[in-house]
């Protein structure tokens, strides 16, 4: 079995659930969560001491989520094209959904560890604009994310930033941004684990 460190509202977690979905190896993962004694020593692993980490059969260890998602693709093949363009196309926008996952959770933490002082105003509105000119273009491209044959590590991605913004109530992107939204409801039905890795608290 695989082992996992876990945590219920983390995206970055999430994405490599989703991606293990895909692949069909969900079942041979263990979950690992804080109140698991062996969480720390998991974590521990990675000096940056973040989650998600991946411990494989054998005792090897990667981090982080995009590494374990390249990982997945070795095995199975249908996350990320193995080479050419249609490769730089998928990473290109794997990196843009990874941005908007680490500008909102730049924007969780500018509230979390503000200590006894106000959130940065700048800081905030700066991640938000991020994300809102993000989302526009996607808005305006996202005939370009049709899911096709297989999910791709792109799809998952995206389903996971608009979902951790919706849950942390970052940024109402479904109000303004139609196209996104109808992408989202239609996707939503054919990523594998959609349901079960639903972020929450
Ligand atoms: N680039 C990393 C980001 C991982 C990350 O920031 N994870 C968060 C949880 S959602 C974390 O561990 N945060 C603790 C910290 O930053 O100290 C990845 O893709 O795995």
């Amino acid at each position: 079995m695989y082992k996992l460190t876990y945590s219920p509202a983390s995206p970055y977690v999430r994405k490599v659930m989703l991606a293990a979905y895909s692949i069909k190896i969900n079942h041979e993962i263990d979950l690992v969560s804080s109140e698991n004694k062996f969480f720390q020593d998991l974590k521990s692993k990675n000096p940056l001491n973040k989650i998600p980490i991946l411990m494989k059969p054998n005792g090897d260890y990667l981090f982080d989520s995009r590494v374990i998602i390249d990982y997945f693709n070795r095995l199975e093949g249908s996350l990320i094209p193995i080479e050419g363009k249609e490769r730089d196309i998928v990473m290109t926008k794997c990196a843009l959904t990874e941005g908007i996952i680490d500008a909102a959770l730049l924007y969780v933490y500018s509230n979390r560890y503000a200590g006894d002082s106000k959130p940065s105003k700048i800081w905030q509105e700066l991640q938000i604009s991020k994300i809102k000119h993000s989302l526009m273009s996607l808005n305006l491209n996202v005939s370009n994310w049709e899911i096709l044959s297989k999910v791709n590590a792109s799809h998952i991605g995206l389903i996971v930033a608009l979902d951790y913004l919706n849950f942390r109530n970052i940024f109402n992107w479904e109000k303004d941004m139609k196209h996104l939204l109808e992408w989202h409801e239609k996707s939503k039905l054919v990523v594998p684990g959609y349901v079960e890795t639903l972020p929450k608290d």
